[in-house]
Order: structure tokens, then sequence, then C-alpha cells
């Protein structure tokens, strides 16, 4: 499951209760940040972002970097995008169009990256279900005949009971939240013909939402209902359009839940893919879409990475000099133990360094497969940064994958799960919906209000989550490589660990995530208890002697240089 955009669970909720009060009370209103605040500093600009405008300009003039790979496992990217185009990682061996195969690497026509949810026909698989309720069907026709003689001490029993209350027992709630959600839904169409229609545009904001005069009553309701549900977006400058995305994105999830129980999980897989789910060697499916139709959030998470600095359009990323490979994994739903598995390897395999997967999700079938492949980048000295999840749970208590911790009792040393923080300035630091652990999770970075690129035609919006946080730390971590190439995964891992910074004397108290008024050390969510900085991370990187002189070599030659606008 992508992790991001939770502020709109909780708006469907509030505008449901909203649209029954006849009141115009103002929604929440957001405290105003810097839209690039995830690169200020604490010290000139008073939010805890990253430090990396300061690094650029105190610690970087005049210094050169090498390129770096840096893969996003994700839902696809804009490939158009004016912001992204420049960084794409190209695969150098691979005649584009062609139909073949020309770096012999299993993928045809692989240009930037590969979709592993695409099928022979070139489309791609937008919703797939939820692996709770994969796990759920698979476990019912094992256990869910209450007459079985079936063991009911056995771990596997334990699980299926789990099942039950996570899948089972909700689902007639779910049925009734989508059917309310639903009639939300009919109206919120329904205002939107009639105020596209009166404005004779495609999209439209609050500020033309809040101009419009006139006598048509239809027209005014339609304008009063719509304000006030994009006012209570909070996320400015949203327009419809922006907020529409992400509220059918709610409501497909809700959707999928309501249904858990009645429709068959892996249908819509056989029926596009068509690969053998079983058969992790059967690892030649999907196709070369790696933009396909519903990219926002890798279009989203690329841009915090690597957005082109300083071009005169749109935002800056964090690290200046990195190609993004894209590999489309992450449906609507939950991603498959299979494509993730696939999908860090054929990142590997094609040079990315540094891998970003802004996903996760409770169950993990077939761990085993992604095990695997993160012991195969630990191996090639790649490293994975994860987003930590979106639930405000404890993740040294609630399962989340995938996960530094092999089955076989090991633990993954190339591997930093990203919890996310709010905006410096507001009383509650840490992202409500953040997963946080002494154990699990390893550090902190921006993840509220970020700003960045998102597809259809070069536009920009905001979205806050783990998912936003880790690619933060990403752009660091490339950031760091770029200038000091020759550190391993695993200097890389401890260079930003032990440079992360803790909150300032007097501030350290914060909102427990997922509680209501509960305080917590901010030293206590994490491993490190810190925020990743960039200009600490550089400082120490420099004190550092690289030992990965192979990796320089290896990747070195396989990168065009950036084209400048
Ligand atoms: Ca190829
Ligand atoms: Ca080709
Ligand atoms: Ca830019």
């Amino acid at each position: 499951m992508k992790l991001f955009s939770r502020e709109v669970a909780a708006l469907a909720g509030c505008v449901a209760l909203m649209t029954a009060f006849t009141t115009s009370a103002d929604a929440q209103s957001k405290v105003q940040v810097p839209k690039n605040w995830q690169l200020l500093s604490y010290d000139t600009d008073s939010v805890f972002g990253t430090s990396t405008e300061k690094a650029y300009k105190e610690l970087l003039k005049g210094k050169k970097s090498t390129p770096v790979i840096v893969a996003v496992i994700d839902s696809g990217i804009d490939t158009l995008h004016e912001d992204l185009k420049n960084i794409l990682w190209t695969n150098p061996r691979e005649i584009p169009g062609n139909g073949k195969d020309d770096d012999h690497n299993g993928y045809i026509d692989d240009v930037h990256g590969w979709n592993f949810l695409g099928g022979k026909d070139g489309s791609s698989l937008k919703e797939d279900s939820e692996e709770a309720a994969r796990e759920y069907y698979r476990y019912k026709t094992k256990y869910g005949n209450p007459d079985s003689s079936l063991a009911k001490d056995s771990k596997e029993y334990t699980i299926w009971q789990q099942l039950q209350s996570k899948v089972e027992k909700p689902n007639s709630q779910f049925k009734v939240q989508y059917k309310s959600m639903s009639k939300l839904q009919e109206n919120v169409n329904k205002c939107e013909t009639i105020l596209k229609n009166y404005l004779g545009k495609d999209d439209f904001n609050v500020a033309q939402l809040d101009s419009i005069q006139t006598t048509n009553q239809d027209v005014l309701l339609a304008r009063n209902f719509m304000s006030r549900l994009l006012k209570s977006a909070g996320d400015e400058p949203a327009t419809f359009g922006e907020f529409k995305m992400e509220f059918d994105e709610y409501m497909n999830e809700l959707k999928r839940k309501a249904e858990a129980t009645d429709v068959l999980p892996n249908a819509n897989r056989e029926r596009i893919v068509g690969d053998n789910l079983e058969d992790i060697n059967d690892n030649k499916y999907g196709n070369k879409d790696v933009m396909g139709t519903f990219g926002f959030h890798g279009t989203h998470v690329s841009g915090i990475i690597a957005a082109s600095r300083n071009n005169g359009v749109g935002i800056d990323g964090v690290a200046d000099n990195v190609r993004i490979m894209a590999v489309k994994a992450v449906p609507d739903g939950d991603e498959r133990d299979k494509d993730v598995a696939l999908a860090i390897r054929y990142a590997v395999d094609n040079g990315a360094q540094i891998i970003n997967m802004s996903f996760g999700k409770p169950f993990s079938p077939h761990k085993e497969w992604v095990d695997a492949a993160v012991k195969y980048a630990e191996e090639k000295g790649v490293l994975l940064v994860h987003a930590a999840g979106n639930d405000g749970a404890n993740n040294d208590s609630v399962a989340n994958y995938p996960n530094p911790n092999y089955l076989d009792g090991s633990r993954a040393a190339n591997f930093i799960t990203v919890g996310a923080i709010s905006t410096g300035t507001m009383p509650d630091k840490v992202a409500s919906f953040s997963n946080y652990g002494k154990k699990e999770v390893d550090l902190f970075a921006p993840g509220v209000q970020i700003y960045s690129t998102i597809p259809g035609g070069n536009k920009y919006g905001s979205a806050s989550g783990t998912s936003m946080a880790s690619p933060v730390v990403a752009g660091v971590a490339a950031l760091v490589l770029s200038y000091y190439p020759e550190l391993s995964a695993k200097q890389l891992k401890y260079v930003l660990e032990k440079s992360a910074t803790p909150l300032p004397d007097g501030s350290t108290m914060v909102n427990k995530p997922g509680s209501s008024d509960e305080k917590i050390a901010f030293s206590d969510l994490s491993v490190t208890g810190g925020l990743v900085n960039a200009y600490e991370a550089l400082k120490l990187a420099a004190t550092i002697k690289g030992e990965n002189v192979k990796g320089k070599k290896q990747h070195k030659a396989k990168v065009k240089p950036i084209k400048k606008n």
C-alpha cells in the first residue's frame, strides 16, 4: 500500500460530519510553511528541515559530484514532466521501441525502468486487492469450515483468527461506510458538473469558487458545498482536480475493504498481468510502460528526491546529481511480495545504488522472496530506504513489511526505516499518522505538506505521509553518495544515522503518534532519536574513508551527463 494522503481519510470523515451541519464554521486552518521546508534549517528558518540548502551553500560550492542512480519502486512516474524528464535514468544499452531486449536483461525496451504491473497488451494493473484479503481467502479454504479437525492451537490458526478480526469482522462496517460515502461522492460529482459548466473550466480552486456571483440556486449550492469541501482539505493551494484524485483513491480503498470477503482477490491480477503468482522464477512478465495512468505517488516521490534543481521551473529536489530509475510495482491496494522482490533485483542488476520504497503492508506471505532480494541488494552494496507506515503504530510490536529482519533471525545492514515529522512550527512535531519504534524505525524526516511534482502536464502539489519522508532520506543519501562515492551502503547508513540531529532542548517532548493527548520523548520514537540532516551527514562523510572503490567504477561508466535546460 502506498503510504500517503492519510489526511484524505480524516477529511472524508470530517466532510461526512460537515455535510450534516449547516454552519459556516471554517475547517481547521493549517500553518503556512515555505513550500521547500524539507530543504531548510532550524537555525535559519525555524523549521525542522534537512539543512540541504545550507549544505549546498556552505559545504558543496565548487565541489565535484558523481551521478547516483536511485530506483523508485512505486506506482510509476510521469516521464514527460518538465522537472523530471532530465533526471531520469536511461538504460544505455537498450534501444527504445524496437521490440527487442537489446541489453539481454530479460526485459524488452526497458528504457527508463520496468513495469511489473504490466500486461502483454500494454495495459497496467491499477487496482489490486489488499494482502489481508488475499491471506484471508487463502486461509479460509483451510480453516473456514467450523467442523474442521485442524489443530486450533497451531500458529496458523492464530493467524486465521487475526485475519478474521481484520477482514471479516469490520467488513459490515466498511459496507455501511462505503454506502454513505458513496452518497457524498455522488454529490461531489453532481457539483463538479454544475461548476465546470458554469465556469467553463476543467479545474478550479477555492478563490475561483468564492468569486462566483449568481442568482442561480443550483450553482450557489454547488459553490457553497464545494468551497467548504476544498477548504476542509487544507492543503492550499488545492485545486478541485487534486482533491478529486485523493478522494477517489480514498473511495477505492473503502470499496476494497467493503468487498474484501466477496471478490476473488487474485482475479484482476490474473486477468491483466497473467504471471504465475506462486512461482518466483516466472519473472519475465510486465511491460515497458513505467508511466501509466496512476503515477501520482511515484511522481511525487521522485520529485522530492531529485526534481531538477535551479532550472527555473517547479521545485528543487534534495539531490542535484541523481538519475531516477522507475520501477512500477505498487498498485492501488497492496503490492505483491513477488513484484517487490523482482523490482529490487531489477534495480540492483541495472545499477541502482539506492532504492526508495514508499509502501508497506501488514502481511507478507512470501517474505522469503523479499528477504532473498534484500540480501542480494546487501551483497551488491545497495541501500534500501523504506517508509515506516502511516498507522500511528509502534513498528516494534506491529508488523510492517518489508523490514530488515530476515526469517533466519539475522538483520539486513543496508536498510533504513523512516518516520515522518511535521512542519516545525506546530506543537505536534511528529506527524500524527507516523509509525515509530525504538528498534524498528531508524530516523525521522519531513513528511507533512511536502510540495512536489505530480503527473498530468507539469503540475505540482502537496502530499503527506511517511511516503514523502522516505524519499527525503533517499535524497539525502544520494546527495552524500554523489559527493562521497566511495562510501558503501553500510557506511552511508552509518553516516545518515550517526549525524541525525535530536530536537533542540526544551522541545524534546512530542505528541505520541496514534494517541490524542499522550506525550513521549522524541528520542524514544526511533533508534537514533533524530532527524535526518544533510549538512551534518556531509560533514561526517568527509571524515570517513570509503570502502566502496569497486562500486564507484562499476556505475560510473553507465550514466550519461544530465542535459541542462
Ligand atoms: Ca532490456
Ligand atoms: Ca529495445
Ligand atoms: Ca526545478
